[in-house]
C-alpha cells in the first residue's frame, strides 16, 4: 500500500455546467440557447435528448448541495446560463435569473463550499448566434456586458472566476467539426469564433480589473496531449499541431500576445486567416491570475494527409478505454503540466477530470470500480506534479452527478452520483464514497 499526502490547503471539488444539469429550460424567464436549438435538430444528439429537464437541478439544488456536503468537497465549479441573465443576449437583464444564482451561491457558502464560477460553458443565447455568433463583434460586446453584470452582482461572494470553458470545443469542435452547437463545418468560421472569444475573454478581464472585483480570474482550456506513433519528424509535427490547437492557440495570445506562428502558417495554407483588428492582441494579453485545465485522455498520433485540416490521426493502441471510447492514460496530464511551464509556473486548478463509466444500479448499488481506478491513476499523477514544484492547487472531478453529455445525450455517465433520468432520484456510487475518504484523509491510498 502506498500513501500520497496532499497539501493542507489543497482544493477538492467537483464540476458541472448549467445546460447539463439545470433543466427548467422554459422557467424563470430563461431565453433560448444554441443548445436548445441544436438538441432539437434531428440527427445532432443521440436519441434526440435535450436539456429541458436534465437533472432538474434548478429545482433540486438544495438536494445537490446536501450531496456535496456529504461528499466533503470544499469547492464546487458551476456555470451560469447566460440566457437566464440576459434572455435575448444583449437586451434586458432578467432579475429572476440573478436571484436564482444568488440563492444557489448563498446556499453553497452556507454549506462551507467555495463557488468556482464559469461565465460561459457553451449555452450562447440563440439570438446572438442568429446574428453571426462569436464571429460577430456584437457577441463579443454582449458577453462583456453580461460578464460585467455577473461581476457586479457576485463580487464579494465569488473568489474564483473562469471566463470560458474549453475554447477549442467552442471554436473547433462546434464550428469546424460540427459535433457541438451550433454545428458549423467551416475552418474559417472556427478561427473567427476562436478569435472572437479570445477578444471577449480579454475585454472581460479588463472589466474585472477596472471594476475592482474580488478574487482571481482565468480561463479553462481542454488538453489534448499527443505523442508520436513513430520516430518520424512528420508524426511529431502532427502531434505538435494537435496539442497546440487545443491549448497554445489560446494560451499564446493570452500569455505572449501572439498566435503560434507555425499553426497560423498551417491554416494559411488551408486558406484560413485570423481576423485580427487593431488593439486585439493587447486586449487578449491582459494578465490573468489562474488557469483551469480540463484533462481526460491523450492520443498516439501520426501524420495522415486525409485526417482533417490538421492531418493528425489518432491511432488505436488497444489501451483500456472508458465507455465513451477514450483511452485511460494519466501520463498525458503529467507531461502536459510540464509543457505548460513554458508560460511560467502559473497557478493551475484541474477544473475537470473524470471517466465515463456506464455502470447502473444493481441491488441498490453502483459498483463503478473502473471509475475509482481512473481517479486513482490521475490523482497519483497530480501528487507527482505537485511534488515536482508545479503550482497545482486544486482538483475538480467531472462530475458531481450523471448529466446531459452534449451530443451523446444521457447515455454517457460521468457522475460520482447516479441519476435516474425518469425519477430524477440521485444515488451515490461507490466512487462517491471512495472520493469522500480521499478528501477526508487528504491523502490517496493506492491499492497495490
Ligand atoms: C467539457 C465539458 C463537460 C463534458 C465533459 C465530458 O468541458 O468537455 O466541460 O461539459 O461533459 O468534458 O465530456
Amino acid at each position: 500500500m502506498t500513501i500520497f499526502q496532499f497539501p493542507q490547503d489543497f482544493r477538492w471539488g467537483t464540476a458541472t455546467a448549467s445546460y447539463q444539469i439545470e433543466g427548467a429550460a422554459q422557467e424563470g424567464g430563461r431565453g433560448v440557447s444554441i443548445w436548445d436549438t441544436f438538441a432539437r435538430t434531428p440527427g445532432k444528439v443521440f436519441n434526440g435528448d435535450n436539456g429541458d429537464v436534465a437533472c432538474d437541478s434548478y429545482h433540486r439544488y438544495e438536494e445537490d448541495i446536501a450531496l456535496m456536503k456529504k461528499l466533503g468537497i470544499n469547492t464546487y465549479r458551476f456555470s451560469i446560463a447566460w440566457p437566464r441573465i440576459i434572455p435575448d443576449g444583449d437586451g434586458e437583464i432578467n432579475r429572476e435569473g440573478l436571484d436564482f444564482y444568488h440563492r444557489f451561491v448563498d446556499a453553497l457558502l452556507d454549506a462551507g463550499i467555495e463557488p468556482f464560477l464559469t461565465l460561459y460553458h457553451w449555452d450562447l443565447p440563440q439570438t446572438l448566434e442568429d446574428d453571426g455568433g462569436w464571429g460577430n463583434r456584437r457577441t463579443v460586446d454582449a458577453f462583456v456586458k453580461y460578464a460585467e453584470v455577473i461581476f457586479k452582482e457576485f463580487s464579494g461572494k465569488i473568489n474564483f472566476w473562469l471566463t470560458f470553458n474549453e475554447p477549442w470545443c467552442i471554436a473547433f469542435l462546434s464550428n469546424m467539426l460540427g459535433i457541438h452547437a451550433p454545428g458549423n463545418k467551416d475552418v474559417q468560421t472556427a478561427i473567427n469564433v476562436a478569435h472572437g472569444l479570445l477578444v471577449a475573454h480579454g475585454k472581460a478581464v479588463q472589466s474585472f480589473r477596472r471594476m475592482g472585483i474580488t478574487g482571481q480570474i482565468g480561463i479553462a482550456p481542454n488538453v489534448c496531449w499527443a505523442e508520436p506513433y513513430s520516430k518520424s519528424a512528420e508524426d511529431q509535427a502532427a502531434c505538435d499541431r494537435s496539442i497546440a490547437l487545443n491549448t497554445d492557440w489560446f494560451l499564446d495570445p493570452i500569455y505572449k500576445g501572439s498566435y503560434p506562428q507555425f499553426l497560423v502558417d498551417w491554416f494559411a495554407e488551408a486558406g484560413a486567416t485570423v481576423p485580427i483588428q487593431d488593439g486585439d492582441m493587447e486586449i487578449i494579453s491582459e494578465p490573468i491570475d489562474l488557469l483551469g485545465i480540463n484533462y481526460y485522455t491523450m492520443g498516439i498520433n501520426r501524420h495522415n494527409p486525409d485526417a482533417g485540416v490538421l492531418q493528425s490521426e489518432e491511432m488505436n493502441m488497444g489501451l483500456i478505454k472508458t465507455d465513451i471510447g477514450w483511452p485511460v492514460e494519466s501520463r498525458g496530464l503529467y507531461e502536459f503540466m510540464h509543457y505548460l511551464q513554458k508560460y511560467g509556473n502559473v497557478d493551475v486548478y484541474i477544473t475537470e477530470n473524470g471517466a465515463c463509466i456506464n455502470d447502473d444500479l444493481e441491488n441498490g448499488k453502483i459498483n463503478d470500480d473502473r471509475r475509482i481506478s481512473y481517479y486513482e491513476q490521475h490523482l497519483a499523477q497530480i501528487h507527482r506534479i505537485i511534488n515536482d514544484g508545479i503550482n497545482l492547487k486544486g482538483y475538480m472531478a467531472w462530475s458531481l452527478m450523471d448529466n446531459y453529455e452534449w451530443a451523446e445525450g444521457y447515455r454517457m455517465r460521468f457522475g460520482l452520483v447516479h441519476v435516474d433520468f425518469r425519477s430524477l432520484v440521485r444515488t451515490p456510487k461507490e466512487s462517491f464514497y471512495w472520493y469522500q475518504s480521499v478528501i477526508k484523509n487528504n491523502w490517496l491510498e493506492i491499492r497495490n
